[in-house]
């Protein structure tokens, strides 16, 4: 590849760009092939897989059913995004943006489809009250960051990891700008949290749960290998907030949840259909039996 790039007239798909995603990506939505999705017992079927977005999810549903809303029961199905699942007719009629995570919520008649993680986050905690602010005064505080954190994560992951982590070279002009984009969000974050114990003050709500998942593992060294490189311990604020809601219970089990990657396969629950599963059915269980 040269250094230089002087672009057609007319943008063609070159199927293999070299990307390490690069066999998912296509300039054309909707789906590759038939396949229905698979549909559990309880009010809400996730479709999804243990990225940031998709963690954003599970960690609020293991966080509404460690508060006791029983009604928060969920199956969660493993969609492989490497494998092309997200292309598949049934996930696109949950999903016409063919991105995990997507949510069917069954307590509806018919059920009601949900996309976005921002959308799922707000619609969980709308319908449990839960995880909001306890002030309603607070309540637009809230949304802004939630809102902040879908508009920003696309300049780290999409931006800064790609050319970082995932690009099939490395380019200096790319990293340069993603890397100081992610750290003046980094510093937003820091300033904040000087200030606030969680992002809309003492309550811990679906904002702190969307950046968190970004954000807070970004500084607990868990993407891209750029803990070093983005000098991530001197955002002292966001690295006590980060660590204050790791160490969550919930927020362990959330992480679990169709995770299918990584080396410790205690931490993997391809699917999670019952709290039971945590203990009996992670990666290491199912290999051991
Ligand atoms: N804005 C979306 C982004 C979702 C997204 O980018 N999901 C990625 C995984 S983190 C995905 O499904 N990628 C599959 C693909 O691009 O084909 C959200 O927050 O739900």
């Amino acid at each position: 590849m040269s250094d230089t790039y002087t672009p057609p007239k007319v943008w063609t798909w070159e199927q293999n760009n070299g990307g390490q995603f690069a066999n998912i990506n296509r300039p054309i939505a909707g789906p590759t092939h038939d396949k229905e999705l698979e549909v559990g017992k309880h009010p809400h079927q996730l479709y999804s897989l243990a990225t940031p977005n998709g963690v954003k999810v599970t960690v609020l549903f293991e966080e509404l059913l460690a508060a006791g809303h029983t009604d928060a029961e969920y199956d969660a199905y493993l969609i492989n995004i490497g494998e092309g699942a997200q292309f598949s007719s049934g996930f696109v009629d949950v999903n016409p943006n063919s991105k995990i995570p997507a949510l069917m919520d069954h307590s509806t008649t018919p059920p009601t489809r949900i996309f976005e993680s921002g959308a799922i986050l707000l619609h969980l905690a709308e319908k449990f009250s839960a995880f909001l602010p306890s002030d309603p005064a607070k309540r637009p505080e809230m949304m802004s960051w939630l809102f902040w954190q879908m508009g920003s994560a696309p300049y780290l992951g999409g931006g800064f990891g790609h050319f970082y982590a995932y690009a099939p070279e490395k380019w200096e002009y790319p990293i340069n700008r993603f890397a100081m984009e992610t750290k003046r969000q980094l510093d937003v974050l820091d300033r904040h949290l000087a200030e606030n114990t969680y992002m809309t003050g003492e309550d811990y709500t679906i904002a702190d749960i969307a950046i968190w998942s970004w954000y807070g593992q970004l500084v607990l060294g868990r993407l891209y290998s750029a803990a070093e490189f983005l000098d991530v311990a001197s955002y002292k604020n966001v690295m006590r907030w980060a660590e204050a809601i790791d160490a969550r219970p919930a927020v362990k089990r959330g992480r679990m949840v169709n995770r299918a990657f990584g080396d410790d396969l205690s931490m993997q629950l391809h699917e999670r259909h019952d709290a039971s599963d945590f203990d009996k059915k992670t990666q290491d269980k199912l290999q051991d039996s």
